[in-house]
């Protein structure tokens, strides 16, 4: 059985997620990002989750495992073809809007996440100080005002809708943060940038320090 961090020796810990392969891609970078971390940062245990890219199964999921750890800080990450470098995202919105069927086949068009929930949440994480730290350790990063209409959107949704109203919760910080794809997923996409899985790992490792 899973020991808590206190029972671990820990002084805190964080939970980290990322999700799986979604859109024909055959990895997605952000777990395989995650699986790269170590297990313990400084006396903070780094408990490593992947979720899948279906909408509501992911945020149960992820609400189970925050139940089990108690964790004071939970990330969630994943992948944002296209974009140049790794980035903290500011707001979710209750909305989901797929582009492309979730990978359980459901495809939800202009509907809110929960509907007694209220319009955005801000990520309680510091993504500036993130963003600098990532800077620091020579990672290409900035700052998202936007993390899209679909499941990492609706992550961090329900991700800071469970933090914010599930009493047990309280105190929790969250947010979400988004990677390019990996080099080896963009050797066939001339026009796509790319960072390796290494580099991402580390730009993650300098935000975990910086909630440490
Ligand atoms: N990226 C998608 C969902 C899963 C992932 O890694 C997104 O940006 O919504």
């Amino acid at each position: 059985m899973h020991k808590n961090y206190r029972e671990a020796g820990c002084f805190m810990s964080i939970l980290i997620t990322g999700f799986e392969p979604f859109d024909g891609e055959s990895i997605n970078p952000s777990f395989e990002a995650v699986k790269l971390l170590p297990d313990n940062v400084n006396g903070c245990e780094i408990i490593k989750l992947e979720l899948p890219c279906v909408f509501y199964e992911s945020i149960s999921k992820l609400e189970a495992a925050i139940r089990t750890h108690k964790p004071s800080v939970v990330l969630c990450i994943g992948q944002a073809g296209g974009r140049f470098s790794i980035t903290p995202e500011r707001i979710a919105i209750n909305l989901d809007d797929a582009r492309i069927p979730d990978n359980a086949g459901n495809q939800l068009v202009d509907t809110p996440i929960f509907a007694d929930g209220e319009n955005a949440y801000f990520a309680t994480i510091p993504i500036k100080a993130m963003v600098e730290a990532m800077h620091k350790a020579g990672i290409p990063a900035s700052v998202s005002n936007t993390a899209g209409t679909y499941v990492c959107n609706h992550i961090m949704y329900g991700l800071l809708h469970k933090l914010t109203t599930v009493p047990e919760f309280d105190g929790i910080r969250g947010g979400f943060i988004h990677v390019p794809f990996s080099t080896e997923q963009v050797v066939n996409k001339p026009d796509k940038p790319g960072l390796s899985t290494e580099q991402i790992a580390k730009g993650l490792l300098a935000c975990i320090s910086v909630c440490i």
